[in-house]
């Protein structure tokens, strides 16, 4: 009697683990498709084989061992495990309102452009020296020559009406004009649903290290986090590690990653990353491409070549121009010769929350005439905020 029981135990012991019973080890990752298996024609259709429950849909309740009741035993206790089957991707940060959750990030900034500008004109006699001073302060943030004159002389000008002045006017005073250098009246939404067609269509480009896949992948959550379905085109095939860095930021939120063989052609990973989207059915796809300095005329010219394949699909609804704030000047000239190659439609400034120099906004929209839409404000994954001009105004001369 003893030797039955014990070959029973052992039985639901070893049919437990070959069916899938034991969850334990688990990871939480959603599971890849089951391979196609070959259909055995020689067995009835209903019977069940060993190793069937292997492929039970993952969204089945599952039981562990102890939970298996033996022949007469207790009835079984189904617990509830919803944590083991959950999948591992990652639910983004709403994008609404992120720029202002990430204000504080602009704190250099802010305490070089904005309180800086604020002492200077709630000193008492703002005599000549004082408006150089603010001049040089504009300067100093990368505000531009050009956008900076005008704004020192519509303040001399106000202030001049204005008489005395109380700090709660000089900071409304200041945040009209820096408002009016920024701009309120572009449209900054990423073109992502163009008219009577899907995909939309994104390219991201720039020189090395700017933040390009980091700001692709970023872009990726907030397309999910808006409930928008992705594929991300690796077109940066110098290096393979390039591919997989992006595949990791679209596996984090269940987006798919189309990648070539390393040192393939560019284009064609586009162009490919394209069509499967279209055949996915998905809202957008976004292609990221490898850093390319402006000045070597053969790698501008293959960015070239990669928009105009991509355009057998379709036209490309938004070419992003990321660039590093950190670099300020250089970047403008950057900026000149990558809209020449692709006709840049928007720009994004990473590094944003490791400069002093968030004058560069102004002075990059103004050198291109196009506007910024996302700003990059950290390495987190949901540190990348739509641009508001308000917001960013306000964090740079603080409450
Ligand atoms: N602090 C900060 N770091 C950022 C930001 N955006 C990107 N980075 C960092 O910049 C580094 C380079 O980012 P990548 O996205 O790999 O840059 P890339 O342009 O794709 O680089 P290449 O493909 O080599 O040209 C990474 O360490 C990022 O974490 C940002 O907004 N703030
Ligand atoms: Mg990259």
């Amino acid at each position: 009697m003893e030797t039955v029981i014990l070959a029973v135990v052992i039985a639901v012991v070893v049919l437990g683990a070959i069916g899938g019973l034991v969850v334990g080890s688990r990871r939480k990752r959603p599971l890849p498709p089951p391979p196609p298996t070959a259909p055995d024609i020689t067995a009835p259709p209903a019977e069940p084989h060993v190793g069937d429950e292997a492929e039970a849909p993952s969204d089945e309740s599952r039981r562990t061992i102890e939970e298996v009741g033996l022949p007469g035993g207790p009835a079984p206790v189904v617990v509830e495990e919803p944590s083991a089957e959950a999948p591992a991707i990652e639910v983004p940060e709403p994008t609404a309102g992120r720029l202002v959750r990430l204000r504080s990030r602009l704190s250099r900034s802010q305490n070089a452009l904005g309180q800086g500008l604020l002492t200077l004109l709630s000193r008492e006699h703002l005599d000549e020296d004082t408006w150089e001073e603010v001049e040089d302060t504009l300067l100093t943030a990368d505000v531009g020559v050009q956008p900076t004159q005008e704004l020192v002389e519509s303040l001399r000008e106000r202030v001049k009406v204005l008489g005395t002045r109380t700090p709660q006017e000089l900071r409304a005073l200041l945040r009209e004009e820096l408002l009016k250098l920024v701009g309120t009246d572009v449209d900054r939404a990423v073109r992502t649903e163009p008219e009577g067609r899907t995909p939309g269509i994104v390219m991201v480009v720039g020189v090395n290290g700017t933040g390009k896949t980091t700001t692709t992948g970023k872009l990726a959550r907030v397309l999910v986090a808006d409930g928008r379905t992705v594929v991300l085109g690796a077109a940066d095939t110098f290096r393979a590690a390039a591919a997989d860095q992006l595949q990791t930021w679209g596996e984090r939120v269940g987006a798919h990653t189309v990648r070539g063989p390393e040192a393939g052609d560019p284009a064609s990973v586009a162009f490919d990353a394209v069509k499967e989207g279209k055949e996915m059915g998905v809202d957008v796809v976004l292609i990221d491409t490898a850093g390319r300095l402006h000045t070597k005329t053969g790698l501008m010219d293959e960015l070239g070549k990669v928009k105009r394949v991509v355009e057998k699909h379709a036209p490309v609804d938004e070419v992003l121009l990321v660039l590093d704030a950190t670099t300020g000047q250089n970047g403008l000239v950057q900026a000149r010769v990558f809209a020449e190659v692709v006709d840049i439609s928007g720009i994004v400034l990473t590094k944003l929350d490791g400069t002093a120099k968030g004058g560069i906004v102004v002075a990059v929209q103004r050198e291109l005439g196009v506007p910024v839409k996302l700003v990059g404000l950290g390495e987190g994954a949901d540190d990348l905020a739509p641009f508001e001009p308000e917001a960013f105004v306000d964090a740079l001369i603080g409450e």
